[in-house]
């Protein structure tokens, strides 16, 4: 199964999760008042601030040519206008190993995590967080545009609603619950066309995205129409609300109403994150949205997930209404011990072959993660990394699925050897009738 010669095969990070010491974020004061796991701290993460480069060696060693990464608001903009020239020059240095090594950078300008000052002035519940975000992406564009080949304004507006304003995982905002998290996703739009003109003027021909987390949100097999209806509306909500408002320029129930200045034509691309499925609960009473999974479903570690291949081409097909071209910009499975991370990455990606041979404009796909990292309120107890990371030695080791990678990522393909080796039970999925190519 051939992939586009021009393809782009990528692994995805975020700042806070990887740099280590974002002393100034909100989030560090989230952990210091103990609201995430015991004994669970970001702390040095994975030393990207200081020693990204070994990482981007074995990235290019897997034969990656892309990257997605994020700039730390709090680090580039630590007291509200003054800009450390220090800190853009090391991501300068970050960009360009980056491209030394043949690795083409996507940067995302926010990505869950905000200055400790922008919190103090109510963050995305004021308006004036879009001249704030106006702002810190004019100094990014100056010191940074050369080098940066695409770019992501903001990363899962939903999710960052969802988990900050509703579950309150994430850092309390200073309006929480419903309402307050719609202003939050309406002032995100309005960040989102002020980040895409402030890089247009500077950079015309640079794409500008975002990365919307798409999920698949079905009524339980079986249900009744009221619980199909619901889980309609439930996936309508949380995949195109926010998507429909941006490509229509204008604010839509339940975001509010009005035309959002610059807003329209404002999308060169859509990021697509995509991880799993849920079975929407109905009716919806007390607690989570979503029911476990069936009892023959594979579910990744901490129940993070059930493992939903088809959903990638679903998602996928689902997000063709944009009509933009399409990148992966996350998709990656937690899994310490990598017993599902061979199979994850083979089928996923299978169906997303199967959406370009349908002519679906699938441009890349950036694995989530390069190496484990920080994962947010679940801390260190979730391992995406193609990379294993020891946190507290800083040791690296490639999981099989690392080498997975590099075959795919080198040959630009997928074969029913490599499958046969790294996840013979798919073989007669995916390659029925065919044996292994002798060695
Ligand atoms: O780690 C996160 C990332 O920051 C946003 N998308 C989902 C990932 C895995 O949960």
């Amino acid at each position: 199964m051939y992939f586009p010669s021009d393809f782009r095969w990528g692994t995805a990070t975020a700042a806070y999760q990887v740099e280590g010491n974002n002393v100034n974020s909100d989030w560090w004061d989230w952990e210091e008042n103990g609201r995430i796991l015991q004994n669970h701290r970001s702390g040095l993460a994975c030393n990207w601030w200081e020693n990204a480069e070994a990482d981007l060696d074995l990235a290019a060693a897997m034969g990656t040519n892309a990257h997605r990464l994020s700039l730390e608001w709090s680090r580039i903009e630590p007291e509200p206008a003054r800009f450390d020239t220090e800190a853009l020059d090391r991501y300068r240095e970050i960009l360009q190993a980056m491209h030394d090594r043949g690795i083409e950078p996507m940067v995302t300008l926010h990505h869950f995590s905000n200055p400790r000052w922008l919190v103090e002035k109510q963050d995305f519940n004021a308006a004036i967080v879009v001249d704030y975000f106006q702002r810190y992406t004019a100094r990014v564009v100056e010191h940074l545009g050369d080098l940066v080949a695409q770019w992501v304004t903001i990363n899962e507006p939903m999710v960052y609603i969802f988990m900050r304003y509703l579950e309150r995982v994430f850092p309390a905002p200073s309006r929480p619950g419903f309402w307050g998290g719609l202003q939050a996703g309406a002032n995100m739009l309005r960040c989102h066309a002020a980040a895409y003109h402030t890089i247009k003027e500077a950079y015309p021909a640079a794409p500008v995205g975002v990365a919307k987390n798409l999920a698949c949100l079905d009524p339980k097999p079986n249900a009744g129409p009221l619980a199909r209806w619901w889980a309609g509306r439930l996936s309508w909500l949380y995949n195109d609300a926010w998507l429909d408002c941006l490509v229509n320029g204008r604010l839509r129930w339940p975001f509010g109403r009005g035309k959002i200045p610059g807003l329209a034509g404002s999308l060169d691309f859509l990021g697509v994150n995509y991880y799993t499925r849920f079975y929407v609960k109905f009716p919806p009473l007390g607690g989570l949205l979503h029911e476990g999974w069936e009892a023959d479903a594979v579910v990744s570690d901490g129940n993070y997930g059930e493992i939903y291949p088809k959903g990638i081409y679903r998602v996928i097909k689902q997000a063709l209404r944009y009509n933009k071209p399409i990148y992966v910009t996350e998709n990656g499975v937690p899994d310490a011990a990598d017993r599902l991370r061979p199979g994850f990455l083979i089928s996923h990606l299978r169906e997303i072959w199967r959406a370009i041979s349908f002519c679906y404009p699938v441009m890349g796909y950036y694995h989530w993660s390069l190496i484990d990292n920080f994962e947010w309120d679940r801390g260190w107890t979730q391992r995406f990394g193609l990379i294993e990371l020891d946190v507290a030695t800083q040791a690296r080791h490639l999981r099989p699925s690392a080498h997975l990678y590099r075959e795919i990522c080198q040959s630009g393909c997928l074969n029913s050897d490599m499958t046969a080796r790294y996840a013979p039970d798919l073989l007669p999925v995916l390659f029925p009738g065919q044996a292994p190519s002798p060695a």
